[in-house]
């Protein structure tokens, strides 16, 4: 008797809970998310998600470049069902690696350009779900008290002034710094850009290994400037960091951040409901709402006000097919490697 009474206690506890929950709240599955932008919006959307659709997400948070290496090295025995977010280089990486899975959501069409044209390169194994631009942000105080003029062009980086005052990330494992090398190549042409990414080295005090560290490190003032998607940079700037952002005056690459499937998913369903949610605009909002400025993919989502305009800014045509191809982001990080980052400063 007496040990049946917590048992009992505990049946009638769950059948009052079953009754008071909506049925979609009640547990359908894990999904397993990866996912590659700052963690406040990861755990948004997992919150969100798992309130809608009682899907329990659990997250694992990485840069776009070690999501690349996670889903490649688990390609046996995939453990990820979806990767949401992160630069769309190793998305379409992974598509031509086969380490994803076509799907053409219903909320396709309803889609900006941009991000229908990363599904259909792909053949539907990604697609788009916000864009950025890559810039500089600086820390103007510590500007000023080193008296150091704030940066306009990519040429100004490799002044001597700067010698250690630039933080940017390590294109291996960070899709931000990829994105960088990538738009260097196709502004300056490969050897001129090789030459000038030397010169750089020089100025450059630590390579992270998230592309998000080295504008948190110029909001904090251990660094005067980095190289960085310029909505990171609006966000430190909300929270009340000391940080200016700033798009380069020969023009700049941009990134279009994506969302993929993983080949093997074990909750598939899941998967592809995960999808059609995140290119819906009322998830989409949630970016915004975690202060992450991005432009959102679908066209009736809202442009957040303070996300930097498109507009205002001189985009370079950026390639996505050749910079995003397995064999040249292969080749260009090992090049970067043995003439870059083996230097000495
Ligand atoms: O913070 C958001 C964001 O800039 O982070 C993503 C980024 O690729 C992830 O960091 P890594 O550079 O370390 O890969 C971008 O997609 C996104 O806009």
């Amino acid at each position: 008797m007496t040990r049946a009474r917590p048992f009992l206690s505990s049946v009638v506890l769950l059948a009052a809970m079953c009754l008071a929950t909506p049925a979609a709240t009640l547990a359908q599955g894990t999904l397993n998310v990866y996912c590659s932008v700052q963690a406040e919006w990861c755990q948004g959307i997992a919150n969100e998600f798992q309130r809608q659709t009682g899907v329990r997400v659990a997250l694992t948070l990485k840069g776009s470049g070690e999501t690349l290496a996670q889903v490649s090295a688990e390609a046996a025995n995939p453990r990820g069902d979806v990767w949401f977010g992160g630069t769309g280089d190793p998305h379409l990486a992974a598509a031509e690696q086969n380490l994803t899975l076509a799907y053409r959501s219903p909320n396709l069409d309803k889609l900006h350009d941009w991000a229908r044209k990363q599904a259909e390169q792909s053949g539907f194994k990604t697609v788009g779900i916000y864009a950025g631009a890559l810039g500089f942000g600086y820390n103007p105080e510590l500007l000023q008290k080193k008296k150091l003029a704030a940066p306009a062009c990519w040429k100004d980086l490799v002044k001597p002034d700067y010698k250690d005052e630039i933080q940017v990330a390590n294109p291996n494992s960070s899709g931000t710094a990829y994105t960088a090398v990538a738009t260097i190549v196709q502004i300056f042409g490969e050897e001129e850009a090789f030459r000038y990414l030397r010169q750089l080295h020089r100025n450059v005090n630590q390579y992270t290994r998230s592309g998000v560290g080295p504008i948190k490190a110029v909001a904090r003032g251990e660094t005067s400037v980095s190289i960085s998607f310029m909505h990171d940079g609006v966000t430190e700037a909300i929270a009340g960091f000391p940080v200016k952002i700033q798009a380069p005056c020969e023009g700049t690459g941009y990134e279009v951040g994506s969302l993929s499937i993983i080949r093997g998913a074990r909750n598939l369903e899941g998967a592809r409901k995960f999808v059609d949610w995140a290119l819906t605009p009322q998830a989409q909002k949630l970016g915004a709402d975690a202060t992450q400025f991005q432009v959102p993919s679908n066209r009736e989502a809202q442009l957040p006000p303070q996300a930097p305009r498109f507009a205002d800014i001189k985009l370079i045509n950026y390639d996505f097919a050749k910079y995003g191809a397995s064999a040249e982001r292969k080749r260009l990080l090992e090049r970067w490697e043995k003439e870059v980052n083996s230097q000495p400063r």
